[in-house]
């Protein structure tokens, strides 16, 4: 068991990292299921739950998301949740072997007020669940961050999504630097980071390589590796699938470059063989989401996923394994309060070229 500590990490750079990308396969995958070994059980995997709080109806323009709102595209969109329905799918997923929820709000950024004060409000009933809790809600600033901490949170998902670089050419209402202040202002809390990116937008190995460098960097406890799944009506709905060996290649790399890290396969399993996702494991994933459902998009059946794990010995994760179980002050005890912030989170607006490269 782990609390948050200084330790000396060994930072590759971009070159270094794409030499490891462009290794031949099997030397590649070898060594990563090496690396994978020394740092963690190999025969476990961490189980997550997605539950989409808010869905839809999104500001931002970032051109792989179905819930933008200015896409057309076929999502059932949704309020915020109430905090008894997230109770009872937190419920559910657990009694299926999830030890993790991950809550998601197509949101640009956190305001304070009263929805936010229902999202503490989930937060505070799945820790008491004794659930990993994860959010995934936009940018924030360090009060919100500390605010989530203090209601119990476990973890926060803000992905860097590709390389700086490319970032620009996949979305235009927010800077990489933005997401790189919400990831500073969680590292102020004992809320571990989770941030990694998606494959298959058209990036070079290049992109992927710097953008797995930056996070060699952040050293976050979780890093998820989507593959992009291309929705109707996106910018991005015409983007080939990404390859199998692609996204064993980035798994291994991810592995290798930040080898304490829990890897998530994230994304894309749907139209992943359980061949292609044993090689996924074997290269050092160690995290799925299960559930028929990711936000809005369709992931493999819940039965299927058991039937994978029972052919390959994995077993489902315990959870706080890594970190300690935060404790939940309640509302009433709270010292911190709302500051009514309004932080100028900056909009480039630089028009994208069109089609993704
Ligand atoms: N609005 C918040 C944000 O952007 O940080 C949270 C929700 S957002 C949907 C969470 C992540 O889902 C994104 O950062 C992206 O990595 C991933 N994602 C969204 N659409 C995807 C798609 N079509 N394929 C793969 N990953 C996707
Ligand atoms: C992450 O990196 N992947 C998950 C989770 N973090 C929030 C989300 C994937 C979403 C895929 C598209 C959808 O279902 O809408
Ligand atoms: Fe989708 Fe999040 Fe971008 Fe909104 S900010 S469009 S929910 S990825």
């Amino acid at each position: 068991m782990k609390n948050k500590t200084t330790k000396t990490y060994n930072f590759l750079t971009k070159e270094q990292i794409l030499e490891i990308y462009n290794m031949p396969f099997m030397d590649l995958v070898y060594k990563a299921a090496a690396v994978h070994r020394k740092y963690h059980d190999p025969n476990t995997v961490q189980i997550s739950t997605l539950i989409s709080i808010k869905t839809g109806g999104c500001p931002e323009d970032c051109a792989y998301c179905p819930q933008a709102a200015r896409y057309h595209t076929d999502i059932k969109k949704n309020n915020l949740m109430s905090i008894e329905e997230v109770r009872t799918e937190a419920i559910r997923a657990k009694e299926e072997g999830s030890s993790r929820i991950c809550m998601g709000a197509a949101w640009r950024n956190v305001k304070d007020g009263s929805e936010f004060e229902k999202v503490l409000e989930m937060v505070r009933t799945i820790n008491k669940l004794d659930m990993e809790v994860c959010c995934t809600l936009g940018m924030i600033t360090e009060n919100q961050a500390k605010r989530l901490a203090e209601a119990g949170l476990y973890a926060y998902n803000h992905n860097l999504d590709s390389s700086e670089d490319y970032y620009k050419n996949i979305i235009s209402t927010r800077a990489y630097q933005d997401r790189l202040d919400t990831i500073h202002n969680i590292r102020k809390t004992n809320i571990t980071v989770c941030s990694g990116g998606i494959i298959g937008m058209g990036e070079s190995a290049e992109d992927r390589a710097a953008m797995l460098a930056v996070l060699c960097q952040l050293q976050p406890a979780s890093v998820p590796i989507n593959a992009l799944v291309p929705v109707e009506g996106t910018p991005m709905e015409t983007q080939k699938l990404v390859s199998i060996w692609e996204m064993v290649r980035m798994i291994s790399t991810a592995r290798i470059a930040i080898p304490e890290t829990q890897v998530r396969l994230s994304a894309g399993r749907k139209k992943m063989s359980k061949e292609g996702q044993a090689l996924c494991f074997l290269a050092g994933a160690n995290s799925i989401f299960a559930g028929d459902k990711l936000l809005t998009t369709p992931n493999p059946d819940v039965n299927e996923d058991m039937e994978m794990f029972k052919d390959l010995g994995l077993k489902p994760q315990k959870p706080f394994e890594k970190y300690k179980q935060p404790v939940t002050v309640e509302a009433e005890d709270s010292k911190l309060k709302p500051l009514g912030e309004k932080p100028k989170w900056s909009r480039p607006g630089r028009k994208r070229t069109g089609k993704p490269r």
